[in-house]
């Protein structure tokens, strides 16, 4: 696809608003038949998925820590090194949230296996995998 953003030149040099990149993006996306949703996520975070154990076989959530809206999910997929698991830290989330009720205690065992959670209380959530905590596992959701 050719598809080339160029802003209008100017002596100034100036920089164009990001809101305006977007749309200028949704336009082009539009046109070219792309769907703007897969575009809006290296735009801006509305979701995020984080792999379980890297490419590499290293025991770490990749990448370790994603920013989301309230109200997004982020998706939790088995890549490598696995069984690992998903358990919030109830010392490293906002007040009032149930760490209970979005960790994963359950390994995921198999490849590709995902959990989904939906964060809807704005803040920084700490979590980790038990099973690599003490190898450096841990990861952090930052909620807008
Ligand atoms: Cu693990």
């Amino acid at each position: 696809m050719k598809a080339t953003l160029r802003a209008p030149a100017s002596r100034a040099g100036a920089v164009r608003p990001v809101a305006s990149l977007k749309a200028a993006v949704s336009r082009v996306a539009s046109v070219a038949g792309v769907s703007v949703a897969s575009l809006a996520v290296t735009l801006s975070a509305h979701a995020a998925t984080v792999k379980l154990g890297a490419d590499s076989g290293a025991l770490v959530f990749e990448p370790s820590t994603v920013t989301i809206k309230s109200g997004d999910t982020v998706d939790f997929v088995n890549n490598a090194g696995f069984p690992h698991n998903v358990v919030f830290d109830e010392d490293a989330v906002p007040a009032g949230v149930n760490v209970d009720a979005i960790s994963r205690d359950d390994l995921l065992n198999a490849p590709g296996e995902t959990y989904s959670v939906k964060l809807t209380t704005p803040g920084e959530y700490g979590y980790y995998c038990e099973p690599h905590q003490g190898a450096g596992m841990v990861g952090k959701i930052i909620v807008q």
